[in-house]
């Protein structure tokens, strides 16, 4: 009797992953496999990041679990999909239970079931995983387990929603012994010179950002006590020798009271690695972000998602931009590299807000900035605004919430030109900021791609 954790993300099919070659370990499969490893519960762990889905098959048929259980999201769905069909028909791998998991099934569950998924792990994954899992091997009652979704007699069943872990220090460190690190931190010296691994110090946020998945974690704010998160931190300082350290969490400085406690906690347990982190501008102050220097962080990724209030009130964001644009001043000025992320095409943007964004970018002037067009995701506020203005819906088993399109002010090609003006116009400026060290050959190509791109603008507006 055993479960087969697994998930559908392969590197080597992944085109854009492999410009920029920053893997990072599948996390929450980590948790999972941990917590089932605290109760002697059987696991093995397959991590296809570097491996085919031949390799995957081939692994699953020398294995024969009794269940195979699967992360699933709105991208790796394709593949999920491909895997089921084949486990599910195919004798060779002695036809196991398959659960999903992680963010994307929330919303779709009717559909998931559908395509072949026996159970569906809703929300947080560890004690469900492993009630689900006894259930299944002792052949209990299904209806028992909380937080599932499951068909009996044509019907979806969902079971009462699983309470949310209340105190996360209950959780242990996510088993990393199971996948190949030595793999990631490798890919990750020989493209960048430098490694990094990832922390998770939080769970859920408290914000209501429209466009934005809560499906896994809630609008709720958990978070692991410092000192434990701190010596977590010293543990792989010892263990891997990491050069640096990405906090997933949401809204990493959310509480000033919980960082100064990591503060004094780092210090005191020789932990420091340096980080990079996402926050929120109005949770940052010049007190914290000297903490946050003195303690190792050399990125803050800053979200404003838009230079103009307009669209920003309109996704819910509750963000002033001029509170944002001085945020990555400060932190440029501090020696820290800045992040911001900005999104193009929310409903109601028209040309001015994408002017508005330039000027903005042009004024904060972050080290980094990545730009997407905006698409629903299933079970967010966005989805359900523009539901009933969907212009695309391909084919749920084969496409993504990224190819589902929408009425927008303007043509879809409009703005895949609006993302080129952005980004050539804003890098334009940095070089001109370069002063008289400034390449004027580059400055002219920027310029120049910056010029055709609002030609296309003007044409698909
Ligand atoms: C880190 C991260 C990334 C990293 C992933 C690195 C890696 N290998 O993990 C990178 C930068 C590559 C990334 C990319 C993308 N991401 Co991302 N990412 C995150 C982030 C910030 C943290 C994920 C994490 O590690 N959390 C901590 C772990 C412990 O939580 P967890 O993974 O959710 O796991 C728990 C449960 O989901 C469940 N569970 C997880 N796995 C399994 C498996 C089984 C079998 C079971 C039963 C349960 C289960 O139990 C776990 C423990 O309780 C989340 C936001 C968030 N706060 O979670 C977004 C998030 C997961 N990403 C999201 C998106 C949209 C993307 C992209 C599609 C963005 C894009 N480019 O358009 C891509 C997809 C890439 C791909 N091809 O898969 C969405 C997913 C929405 C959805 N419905 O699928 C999220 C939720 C962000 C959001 N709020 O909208 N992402
Ligand atoms: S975008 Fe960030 S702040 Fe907004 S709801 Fe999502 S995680 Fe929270």
């Amino acid at each position: 009797m055993s479960i087969l954790l697994t998930h559908a993300y392969h590197l080597y099919e992944d085109h854009k992953e492999q410009s920029i070659m920053r893997p990072y370990v599948p996390l929450g499969l980590l948790y999972i496999s941990a917590y089932l490893n605290q109760y002697q519960v059987e696991n093995f762990l397959y991590d296809s990041t570097f491996y085919s889905p031949e390799e995957q098959l081939s692994y699953i048929s020398e294995k024969q679990p009794k269940v195979v259980a699967i992360y699933t999201n709105l991208m790796t769905k394709i593949n999920v999909i491909k895997l089921i069909k084949i486990l599910k028909s195919d004798a060779r791998y002695g036809y196991p239970k398959i659960i999903l998991g992680g963010p994307d099934i929330t919303y779709n569950t009717s559909n998931y079931l559908h395509a072949g998924a026996d159970v569906l792990v809703i929300g947080e994954g560890e004690q469900t995983t492993l009630e689900l899992y006894l259930a299944i091997v002792q052949n209990t009652s299904l209806h028992l387990v909380n937080g599932i979704a499951f068909i009996e007699n044509k019907e979806v069943i969902k079971t009462p929603p699983r309470t949310k872990i209340k105190d996360l220090s209950t959780l242990p460190l996510p088993n990393r012994a199971a996948v190949p690190i030595d793999k990631y931190l490798n890919i990750w010296k020989t493209y960048h010179g430098k490694s990094s691994m990832t922390v998770s110090t939080q769970r859920g946020c408290p914000y209501t950002c429209k466009w934005c998945s809560t499906a896994v974690y809630g609008q709720s704010y958990r978070r692991r006590p410092a000192h434990l998160v701190a010596s977590e931190l010293a543990m792989l300082k010892q263990a891997y020798q990491p050069d640096s350290i990405w906090f997933v969490d949401d809204v990493f400085t959310v509480s000033h009271k919980w960082l100064k406690n990591f503060h004094r906690e780092v210090i005191k347990q020789d932990a420091i690695i340096p980080f990079e982190c996402i926050t929120r501008a109005e949770r940052l102050n010049d007190e914290v972000l000297q903490l946050l220097k003195e303690i190792g962080c050399f990125r803050i990724w800053i979200g404003a998602e838009s230079g103009s209030q307009k669209i920003i009130d309109a996704m819910d964001r509750r963000v002033d931009v001029d509170v944002v644009k001085s945020a990555i001043q400060k932190t440029n000025m501090l020696g820290m590299e800045t992040g911001t992320f900005i999104m193009v095409g929310y409903p109601g943007e028209d040309e001015k807000d994408i002017k508005d964004t330039i000027t903005y970018l042009k004024a904060a002037n972050p080290t980094h900035f990545t730009i997407t067009i905006a698409y629903p995701i299933k079970g967010t506020s966005l989805y359900s605004e523009i539901q009933d203005q969907i212009t695309v819906q391909p084919n749920w088993e084969t496409s993504t919430d990224r190819d589902i399109d929408f009425k927008r002010t303007y043509n879809r090609k409009f703005y895949t030109y609006a993302v080129k003006r952005i980004v050539n116009e804003v890098n334009f400026h940095k070089e001109l900021l370069k002063g008289q060290h400034k390449n004027l050959w580059q400055s002219f190509k920027l310029k120049t791609k910056s010029i055709l791109a609002y030609t296309g603008m003007k044409l698909y507006k």
